[in-house]
């Protein structure tokens, strides 16, 4: 009795626990709200399999409950053998052909839809927009094909509209997920693997690498900023304008960007297309959402990563590879780096 006590309360407490953490979900970071082409469509085939799982459960439930209480036995009952129905034509007819209906049912509409999610023949066109996508130990870079704008971090895209990625990863396997609008896709290093995405609504939906890939997978996250068709076309205008020689406005910000330069930043990072790609694009680091992926952007945060990227990232590719840069110093590039924004297309980043 006690045992069977203890095996019910744990189940209580897990089924508790299991309701109380879907509470937990961000509205951007939620495959069950979608708001993008194909997170819709693996929406709709989550809710057909739920349906029919349903269904089969609810059957199974009912005729064992029904066969529970109608075959107890009864009062004087002798014989204890029922009726066989071995053989039985009209069963076993009706217990194979039931679960093919319901696997068809299932396996129709997921073939149809991976092939609709997979269907990229309209990056051909003309004014598609597409998007190299690099998948590096632990952060995303992003090329926008004809336009000759590079970004890391935070992909812009217009919404209503399917873009284009063909996605490459330059060291071990990573994954491509944006779940409020997109499935997912696996980042491989010796093949480009394509998708699209759309989004419905304007926000910043965030994005995890969704395949184990080092120490800090949990923190290559990423940010799909959806705007709209005008502003989208701001944001272009104003990334090709952008002049990587332009001089800082303070003098702080001065001295920041020669400490940037002495320090050899530029070895693995680019400003415009100055230096390197092995780091991230730091262009437009003024308009990102986020230090690193994930840290907040704060004056506090940038100069702390600047210093010591290992005690947030660990094991990411920065660390150790530059001469100490003191306190202050770090605190001079932050404010440099932090001025770094050349579009007044910044998401609002509330509640993010
Ligand atoms: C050996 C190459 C290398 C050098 C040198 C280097 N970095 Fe980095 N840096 C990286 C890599 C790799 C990342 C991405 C780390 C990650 O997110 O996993 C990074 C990330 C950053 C970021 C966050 C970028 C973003 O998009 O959020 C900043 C800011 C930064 N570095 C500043 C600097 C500064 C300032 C210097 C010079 C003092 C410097 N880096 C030197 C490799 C380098
Ligand atoms: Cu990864």
């Amino acid at each position: 009795m006690k045992g069977w006590m203890g095996k019910f309360r744990a189940l209580f407490i897990l089924g508790v626990l299991a309701l109380v953490l879907t509470g937990c979900g961000k509205e951007n970071l939620t495959a069950f709200v979608p708001k993008g082409y194909g997170a819709e469509s693996s929406m709709k085939l989550i809710i057909l399999s739920i349906v029919v799982m349903t269904f089969v459960f609810l059957s199974v439930m009912i005729i064992y409950t029904i066969v529970l209480f109608r075959f107890r036995e009864k009062k004087g009952q002798e014989d204890y053998i029922p009726k066989q129905v071995e053989g039985n034509k009209t069963l076993e007819t009706i217990w194979t052909v039931i679960p093919i209906i319901l696997v068809f049912v299932l396996a129709i509409p997921t073939v149809i839809a991976t092939f609709d999610l997979a269907d990229v023949s309209g990056a051909a066109e003309e004014g598609a927009i597409s998007v190299d996508v690099t998948g590096n130990q632990y952060w995303w870079h992003f090329e926008y094909q004809g336009e000759e704008i590079q970004t890391s971090q935070d992909m812009y895209i217009p919404v209503g509209e399917k873009v284009y990625l063909n996605m490459i990863s330059s060291d071990v396997i990573h994954s491509f997920w944006v779940p409020t609008i997109a499935g997912k896709m696996d980042v491989n290093v010796e093949n480009t693997n394509q998708m699209y995405i759309e989004a419905y609504e304007e926000g910043v939906y965030w994005g995890k690498c969704a395949e184990l890939c080092g120490p800090s997978h949990s923190l290559m996250d990423f940010k799909v900023v959806a705007v709209s068709p005008e502003e989208y076309e701001q944001w272009v205008a104003d990334m090709q304008s952008v002049d990587p020689e332009e001089e800082p406005q303070d003098a702080v910000a001065v001295e920041g960007k020669e400490l940037f330069e002495a320090n050899n930043c530029m070895t693995c990072h680019a400003i415009g297309s100055t230096g390197s790609n092995v780091a991230p694009n730091l262009t437009n680091f003024g308009n990102r959402t986020k230090v690193a992926g994930f840290m907040e952007m704060t004056p506090e945060n940038l100069a702390d990563w600047i210093q010591d990227p290992e005690k947030f990232k660990p094991g990411n590719n920065m660390t150790g590879t530059y001469p100490d840069v003191s306190k202050e110093d770090a605190e001079k590039i932050a404010e440099y780096l932090m001025q770094l924004k050349h579009t007044e297309i910044t998401p609002d980043v509330a509640g993010n």
